[in-house]
């Protein structure tokens, strides 16, 4: 152990450490500086910057023997507090940089450091700042916190005042549609909102720190587990395998009925099988992470290997294994059949178009906060889970059978405070089975934090779609039939993977009313990493087939391919890929909007283009369904409480996208003619205990689905106070006229005639969908083959703002994932995609500052205050039209993702860019 004498924050401390312990443990565990977050642990996020001695420096990877004595060090909680913020966690509030606010902290004790030094930094110097300190945001795109550094250093200038970071509160009073700051805001900024790690340190003595035994194989089946050594290890208390469960032991994937999938085929611990790497066989439950840790080694697994299918080609070859003995590896296929028979009009067609094998693989989610979660029995002697978990309710059902217990009964779920991140990957229940088995083999309170690596191996992926596509169309542009063939690879478990492959029915070819359409998709069960919700869920791979063959089709028939999305543009009378009309006609409007820049850009890469540098424009159209499909529901509880505020209780689960923010204002609109303020607004959300569901924070859906029933809650309660000279009662006054306190908001879209679809792909599964068409800007470096994108807008149309802030933020970072897929991000190699880095997570400079948001709003109907959805519009389609500027640029057709520099590079020496293949088209089914 060494002693430091140090200052932290102003504060003269002493402490006693282990000289090879990080800085930031020794801050978060010992000195309980949990301000200071531990994304990476790797030295690539910069979650856990602190200022040492002058110098940002990481401290999840500095040593505490590197700190010289007398050193000084800020963190987070030495810049400001919620009652009295810095500028830059003023400016951070105003300008949305905090969405899910893990990267929050670090960014803000980087940008300390910076404006220390340089008070009056250009955009690029802060990029440049931002670039070499490793500072990762996923959320935002990077853009909103360069905002916010600028506004910052002219506040410390004195070139602006506090009141111009302030929110401004408009004369009526209406906050719907403004830049109120999100209620979580100051909490995020200041490193006081609690995180799973955060909680995780909290919890009572005797929590018992959980360690998982992961397989190491992709493919096995089980012959033996050993836990006898461990078991005497210093500090176990208790290795828990699959005898330990009191359930089935299984997920319920909750499988559509005509999938030959089964819905419990993902086990909670592997019992017989090993399905893919990384899969839990036993969990250590010791006194500390470090003895649990030690004891995993202990653990004997003997395993028969098998044959690991590693993609859909080799899962579907005809001598593969059945990886679920007794269910094919192709288990579900989905038809679309909509209008007439495509094969005579492919004939009669004057232009025929089709490209093969069409990819888009395996991009991991890369929140900057791993998985988390905490288990414990309360004093009714109910299981509580706290995870991250955005469908609490959904996954108590879907671990409830797996553990034994019943959901609302015995089992309840609820979120952290503060959740760093999900993009979809929380959709799935990933860890609560696993604390949720600990803590009941153990009866002790129980906490699971993954690290980085247990992050990217343990939590599923985007699953790969191959899609082949044709187009038949006239020769002035219009499509006249489409033909497509998916094939899914969903990794070893069905889950969802039904869900997914209808997306490809819904958004293959959606955007332009093609009125006839055949295609069918296959689900594969391979060995690979399973498949899981990600942002845009299915829509990505679906519009990199049909916008990419948009622009061959554009080439062949010589016409610009911004000119041919618009004559083929969704038009009263037509009908999208699922055969209902579309609930507002925006497309050839947001066409309208982005074509002078789409024009500009075109001229200014012709001016900028040199043969080591080539500039290119692409476009593409992107559309995407609110809800989960067929009949989607959420209740909300609206209640007056005696101190005047109206309590708005619902799980609205929160990864960062501002649930809070579209919460308070659907339902401040709505209570509005009562004359409350927001601040008399009381939310209680994402806690099963306390809270009614609202359905899981997926598919878009909240704002529409949640929000509907927030406003509905509100309607009855305003309509019950209501007096007859047209103003409300009062607390009092209700419960003296014996009127109910409380109402249950409810809404679903079957108030919209909404129906699943049906075997043929057709029905009408989503109320309202969020239209966009992106432009992207690119420039090809021809000497490495590397792609800079250099400008990026997305004209959208989402309905009406619920929160201007939220909706940009939500976009901007969209769009930075969008260049991430395209370009960089992949989880194909288990040997190399191993780190957030490795995965290929965009830094601030490989996201251009240089992006616009174009709103062609249009007002739903059916919408809370009007209102479609944002979350996925801007990851459906950002990736085709980076590729489609790539081409451009350079006469480079990326057909498989990421568009990698040696790809570009082997298409710019005239070499064959090498592809994966899908052998089996049609498999039997
Ligand atoms: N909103 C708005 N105006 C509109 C529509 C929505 O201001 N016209 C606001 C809403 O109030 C909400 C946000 O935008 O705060 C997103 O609303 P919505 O599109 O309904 O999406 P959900 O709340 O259901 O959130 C889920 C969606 C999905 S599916 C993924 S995945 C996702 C996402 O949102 N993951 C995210 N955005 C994310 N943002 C962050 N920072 N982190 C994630 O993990
Ligand atoms: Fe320290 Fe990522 S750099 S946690
Ligand atoms: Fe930056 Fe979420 S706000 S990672």
């Amino acid at each position: 152990m060494i002693k430091k004498k140090l200052n932290i924050n102003g504060v003269t401390t002493v402490v006693v450490a282990d000289p090879e312990a990080m800085l930031a443990d020794v801050l978060r565990g010992q000195l309980h500086l949990t301000g200071t977050k531990v994304g990476c642990g790797k030295a690539q996020c910069g979650a856990c910057s602190v200022i040492l001695n002058g110098k940002v420096i990481m401290s999840c990877a500095y040593k505490m023997k590197r700190i010289p004595d007398e050193s000084i060090i800020t963190t987070i909680e030495g810049i400001g507090t919620p009652t009295n913020l810095h500028a830059l966690q003023l400016a951070w509030v105003k300008y949305g940089a905090a969405q899910c606010g893990f990267c929050s902290p670090g960014f803000i004790v980087s940008a300390k450091g910076l404006l220390d030094q340089n008070p009056n930094p250009t955009r690029e110097e802060v990029r440049d700042w931002f670039q070499k300190h490793r500072n990762v945001c996923r959320c935002t795109g990077y853009k909103p916190i360069v905002d916010a550094v600028m506004a910052a250093a002219k506040l410390m200038r004195g070139e602006i005042t506090v009141e111009d970071l302030s929110f401004r509160m408009p004369a009526d009073g209406k906050i719907l549609g403004t830049d109120y700051p999100r209620p979580s805001a100051v909490g995020k900024v200041t490193g006081t909102i609690e995180y799973g790690s955060d909680f995780g340190l909290r919890m009572p003595p005797g929590t018992l720190q959980l360690k998982l035994v992961q397989a190491q194989v992709s493919h096995a089946r089980i012959l033996s587990i050993d836990t006898s050594e461990a078991e005497k290890m210093p500090g176990v208390y208790k290795v828990v395998t699959h005898k330990d469960i009191k359930g089935k032991n299984r997920i319920n994937g909750l499988n559509f009925p005509n999938n030959k999938g089964d819905s419990y085929d993902r086990p909670i611990l592997c019992d017989e099988k090993v399905f893919q790497f990384g899969d839990a066989i036993a969990i250590v439950c010791a006194d500390t992470e470090a003895n649990a840790q030690a004891a995993v080694e202990k653990v004997k697994v003997e395993l028969e290997i098998l044959p690991p299918y590693m993609s859909a080609p080799a899962a579907m070859e005809p001598d593969a294994i059945e990886i679920h003995p007794g269910t094919p590896n192709v288990y579900y296929k989905q038809l679309i059949e909509k209008g007439e028979d495509t094969a005579p009009l492919m004939e009669k067609a004057d232009v025929v178009v089709s490209m093969e094998d069409l990819y888009v693989g395996r991009q991991p989610h890369l929140p900057v906060e791993p998985d988390v979660a905490a288990a414990y029995y309360d004093e009714n002697g109910n299981l509580q889970i706290l995870s991250k978990s955005i469908g609490l309710d959904l996954h108590a059902l879907m671990i409830g059978e797996g553990l034994g217990l019943e959901p609302g009964k015995n089992l309840f779920l609820s979120q952290f405070p503060g959740v760093g991140g999900t993009f979809g990957y929380k959709f799935s229940p990933t860890i609560e089975a696993l604390v949720g088995a600990a803590a009941m083999a153990t009866g002790k309170p129980c906490f699971l934090n993954f690290n980085y690596y247990q992050q990217i191996t343990y939590t599923g992926k985007r699953s790969p779609f191959f899609i082949d596509l044709k187009y038949g169309a006239t020769k002035d542009g219009k499509i006249i039939a489409m033909e497509s063939n998916w094939a899914v690879d969903h990794g070893p478990y069905s889950e969802f993977g039904d869900l997914l492959t209808l997306r490809g029915a819904q958004f293959i070819g959606a955007g332009y009313g093609i009125p006839n359409i055949r295609g069918v998709g296959y689900t594969v069960c391979t060995n690979h990493c399973w498949g899981s919700a990600f942002r845009a869920y299915g829509s990505p791979q679906s519009f990199f087939a049909s916008e990419t063959l948009m622009d061959v089709l554009a080439e062949k028939l010589g016409m610009d391919p911004l000119e041919l999305r618009y004559i083929n543009a969704y038009r009263p009378g037509d009908t999208n890929p699922s055969g209902h009309e579309p609930e507002v006609y925006s497309i050839t409007e947001l066409i309208d909007a982005i074509r002078p820049k789409y024009q500009a850009a075109l001229e200014k890469a012709k001016k900028l283009s040199t043969p080591e540098k080539k500039r290119g424009v692409g476009v593409s159209v992107g559309v995407y369904g609110c809800g989960l499909d067929g009949v989607d529901g959420a209740e909300v509880w609206v209640e007056l409480l005696a101190d005047g505020r109206v309590q708005i209780s619902t799980n609205w689960q929160d990864h960062g996208q501002g649930a809070d923010m579209g919460l308070l204002a659907t339902s401040h609109e709505a209570l509005r003619p009562m004359g409350i303020k927001p601040e008399q607004i009381k939310l209680v959300m994402n806690d099963m205990n306390l809270a009614p569901a609202g359905g899981p924070a997926g598919g878009s859906r909240s704002q529409l689905v949640i929000g509907n029933a927030a406003i509905n809650g509100c309607e009855q309660l305003l309509n019950a106070l209501k007096k007859a000279d047209g103003t409300y009662m009062t607390y009092d006054e209700a419960v003296a006229n014996g009127i109910p306190l409380k109402y249950i908001g409810q809404w679903s879209t079957a108030a919209d005639n909404c129906t699943a679809c049906d075997e043929k792909g057709q029905g009408k599964p989503f109320a309202t969908y969020m239209y966009g068409v992106f432009l992207a800007e690119v420039e090809v470096d021809t000497k490495t083959g590397k792609t800079q994108v250099v400008g990026m807008t997305l004209a959208a149309d989402v309905g009406e703002v619920v929160n201007q802030t939220v909706l940009d933020g939500q976009i901007y970072g969209g769009l930075a994932q969008g260049i991430g897929l395209a370009l960089s991000e992949d989880f194909e190699d288990l040997k190399k995609h191993t780190s957030m880095a490795a995965c290929g997570i965009p830094y601030v400079k490989d996201i251009p500052d240089n992006m616009e948001i174009i709103y062609v709003n249009k007002s739903r109907k059916i919408g809370p205050h009007g209102a479609s959805g944002v979350g996925e519009l801007p990851l459906t389609s950002p990736h085709a039209a980076i590729c489609n500027a790539i081409y451009n640029a350079c006469g480079v057709r990326i057909t498989q993702l990421p568009a990698l520099p040696e790809k570009i590079l082997a298409g710019l020496r005239g070499k064959e860019i090498p592809v994966v293949k899908r052998p089996i088209k049609n498999p039997a089914f």
